[in-house]
């Protein structure tokens, strides 16, 4: 779409004060699609960050150089913080069912971190390759109970994986956060051949500090779909707010919201019993009442590979 020499495109990677764009594509066939871009002063002066996944409208396009300016963002969804990444469609929380360990606790916290942001959010267990079959569909049982359809991979069952790559591209930008070493990278580089992952040689390199910003990027799988590539880079926030809680436990929501349970008090917290009509025989309300007792001491937990 050309409004008079200004194109619609998308970020797909910042680095210092550069960002690289990717044109609208059906724009213009003969349009080589990425820019480089800037951003235009007065958009700088009111502080209005730019961030990867936003979509934006640029001009001054110099089609010989590649170069153009970024007006202004037309639109955001929503913004993660860490890594900062903007329009996010999908969320899909990477644990290993083995090495390391399943644990449901860290399990819960990363799906109730990723429920804050309002998208939606899958579960994806990695490593099936190191269970039984009975233990598989245990795990995708119990998993249906918590109100997540578990993603099951497996290296020696590729049918598995091409029915995740299915799903990927379908969503528009997704982002796949989990605990280290469950097998993420290993995963994306499935998914984006040649992509090289060259994190741990590049920051034993340059000795990055724990605090220095680290490139995020966009992926294109098909031209309406990306997946983010976080680089060492996965995060588990979780800054509880205990009044929005009730509302990301799937188990809670259904009663309140669908159900339409009432409570004696408004804003129950579902804690104590008196006045309270939440049906509490669910397995994650053990850690439903763990989260909203520790929220005295707020958390920010901010782990990194
Ligand atoms: N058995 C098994 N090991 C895997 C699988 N996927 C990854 N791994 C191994 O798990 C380790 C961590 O993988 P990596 O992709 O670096 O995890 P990340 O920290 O989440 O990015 C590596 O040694 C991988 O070879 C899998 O499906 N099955
Ligand atoms: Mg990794
Ligand atoms: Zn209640």
């Amino acid at each position: 779409m050309n409004l008079d020499n200004k194109y619609k495109g998308l970020i797909t990677k910042k680095f210092n004060s550069f960002y690289l764009v990717q044109l609208n594509r059906d724009d213009n066939k003969n349009f080589k699609n990425i820019i480089l871009c800037k951003i235009k002063k007065s958009l700088n002066f009111r502080n209005q960050l730019v961030f990867v996944g936003d979509e934006v409208i640029v001009e001054q396009i110099d089609l010989k150089t590649k170069r153009g300016t970024i007006q202004s963002v037309v639109k955001r969804n929503n913004l993660l913080e860490r890594p900062a990444v903007a329009n996010i469609s999908d969320i899909y929380v990477i644990c290993s069912v083995e090495e390391p360990k399943l644990n449901l606790s860290q399990v819960n916290r990363f799906l109730i971190s990723a429920e804050k942001l309002g998208v939606e959010v899958s579960l994806v267990l990695t490593k099936c390759d190191l269970i039984k079959e009975e233990k598989r569909l245990f795990l995708i049982d119990k998993f249906q109970g918590w109100g997540y359809k578990a993603i099951t991979l497996d290296p020696n069952n590729p049918e598995y994986f091409k029915k995740f790559l299915i799903e990927l591209n379908k969503k528009k930008c997704s982002i796949f956060m989990g605990p280290s070493g469950v097998g993420k990278t290993t995963l994306l580089n499935r998914i984006i051949p040649g992509l090289k992952n060259t994190t741990a040689s590049v920051s034993t390199k340059i000795k990055r500090g724990k605090n220095t910003t680290r490139n995020v990027e966009l992926f294109p799988l098909s031209s309406s779909s990306y997946i983010v590539d976080t680089p060492g880079f996965n995060i588990q926030a979780l800054e509880i707010d205990i009044r929005e809680l009730p509302k990301l436990y799937t188990e809670i929501y259904e009663q309140v919201v669908n159900q339409g349970i009432n409570c004696k008090f408004r804003n129950c917290l579902h804690i104590n019993d008196q006045g309270c009509n939440l049906n509490k025989n669910f397995e994650r309300y053990v850690f439903y009442k763990e989260m909203i007792e520790s929220s005295k001491n707020h958390h920010y937990l901010i782990q990194e590979d």
